[in-house]
């Protein structure tokens, strides 16, 4: 493949700062390399220039969501350029709220090719607060809501992203803290939540067979937005906003596996990842492996290409 990195270099949507530095962390950790090592043609295109938010901005909401949106026109023309050229973009945050620019321009490329949309949301949370559910302010919590059209959001937040993604063609994987009226959102707007629980007593294998061939059914576009914090924190915790009882390290890297194997995924977020509360790194190199297994590392060569019905 031909894989794009662009870092985004945000943390203006965030509880806490720090994950300014989730790129040049994952650089360092070798994702570049780990990459070309599996055959594929890779090209880092350095940070996006918009993603800057000096502290004064930060601590004024107001300013840190007109940043946010200013990021997002930005990723999102890189974000539909990339893939329009044929290429697979990966994009290096930052929080969370850097997906409402990579997948609004995602969006936008589906819609110019007729490719379905489905997002893999693999969160801690739901990501889908308005202004009036949130009960933080933040809008790491609210990317997936602003993208599915949620009436809440004032003609500030307006923009290409707006309702460009069909909640019906959403999965949040991993979620084990949801806010309460976030949680009827999620129910009302049909959002396919599969939590922590339902993991336990299914697995990740016979849940994420499921969400890969209703994508391979009609060869949809896969975008997959990983959110370090869906990954349990006694082996993440470069996370601002950790929640207990996550992924394992073998759950983690058996759902990037079979996303690989069912050959769905067109585009990527790497997010949240905040190397000032991590231990040792040892966060941004599990993402750097972790992506590793999304994009064909192997313990051993398969029999058979697709795991997902063999
Ligand atoms: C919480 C936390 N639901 C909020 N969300 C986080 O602020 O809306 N999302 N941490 O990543
Ligand atoms: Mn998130
Ligand atoms: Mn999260
Ligand atoms: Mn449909």
């Amino acid at each position: 493949l031909a894989i794009d990195l662009f870092g985004i270099a945000c943390d203006a949507g965030a509880s806490r700062r720090g994950c300014t530095m989730g790129p040049d962390a994952m650089r360092i950790a070798g994702l570049a390399d780990v990459l070309s090592g599996l055959g594929h043609a890779v090209t880092d295109h350095g940070d996006i220039a918009a993603a800057a938010t000096p502290h004064t901005v930060w601590q004024l909401p107001e300013r840190r969501q007109a940043a946010v949106l200013a990021m997002a026109a930005q990723s999102s023309q890189q974000a539909a350029a990339a893939l329009g050229a044929g290429r697979l973009p990966v994009f290096i945050g930052g929080d969370h709220s850097l997906s409402i620019g990579t997948l609004s321009g995602v969006a936008q490329h589906c819609d110019a090719t007729g490719k379905p949309l489905f997002v893999l949301w693999v969160d801690a949370h739901g990501d889908f607060n308005t202004p009036a559910t949130s009960e933080t302010g933040n809008i790491h919590g609210m990317p997936l809501a602003l993208l599915c059209g949620e009436p809440d959001f004032g003609p500030e937040f307006s923009g290409p992203w707006r309702g460009t993604i069909d909640p019906r063609h959403v999965t949040v994987f991993g979620a084990r803290s949801i806010d309460r009226p976030e949680r009827q959102l999620l129910e009302d707007r049909g959002v396919e939540v599969i939590d922590m629980r339902r993991i336990d007593e299914m697995g990740v294998v016979a849940l994420m067979r499921e969400v890969l061939a209703r994508v391979e059914a009609v060869g949809g576009h896969l975008h997959v937005s990983l959110d370090v914090d869906v990954i349990d924190p006694a082996i993440a915790p470069g996370a601002g906003t950790p929640v207990a009882g996550g992924l394992s390290f073998r759950e983690a890297h058996l759902v990037m596996e079979m996303i690989h194997d069912s050959g769905t995924m067109g585009s990527l977020d790497l997010v949240e990842l905040n190397p000032y509360l991590d231990n040792a790194s040892m966060s941004a190199r599990l993402l750097v492996d972790l992506t590793a297994s999304l994009f064909g590392r192997q313990i051993m060569p398969r029999q058979s290409v697709r795991t997902g019905v063999d």
